[in-house]
């Protein structure tokens, strides 16, 4: 739970998601990452910044998340692959939310019914919550809970 006003909301994503639009679109959807953003923006009031960033490295990733924390930001995060076997992403997500600080887990598709590998998150057992499946709006819901929390 936050317990100042939300300003900027950081809401970061792993590797491969700068390809969205044009990556499988029949399992990730048509929108790019530009269009996550202007849906996101739409959603929030004014006064609260979205700060959507991609990277393809695992070190940039973590070092956004120290970032939050310097910061005192919440957090959106899409690990992507990394979900699945970064434990140094772990370590730093755990920062974010030892630090009082909401970091809400998203995927864009459901891992569950996928393949089997994708079942495993080494990142839920430190995030405030993980939302699944529900294409960008996984994105919206998560900035809204942390919008809603924070009041
Ligand atoms: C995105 C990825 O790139 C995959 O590696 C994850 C996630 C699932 C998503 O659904 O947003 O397994």
């Amino acid at each position: 739970m936050t317990s100042n006003p939300v300003t900027r909301v950081l809401v970061l994503n792993g590797p491969n998601l700068g390809r969205l639009g044009s990556r499988e679109p029949e399992v990730y959807g048509s929108g790019n990452l530009s269009d996550l953003e202007a849906l996101l923006v739409a959603s929030v009031p004014s006064g609260v910044e979205i700060d959507l960033r991609q990277t393809n490295d695992e070190a940039e990733l973590i070092d956004w998340l120290h970032e939050a924390v310097d910061s005192a930001s919440p957090v959106v995060l899409n690990p992507a692959a990394f979900t699945h076997y970064s434990y140094g992403l772990r370590d730093a997500a755990a920062l974010v939310t030892k630090a009082g600080l909401p970091l809400v887990e998203v995927h864009i598709t459901n891992p569950h019914t996928r393949e089997s590998f994708r079942h495993d998150s080494v990142i839920s057992g430190v995030a405030t919550g993980v939302i699944a499946g529900f294409g960008f709006d996984s994105y919206r819901l998560a900035v809204d809970h942390i919008l809603r929390s924070a009041r």
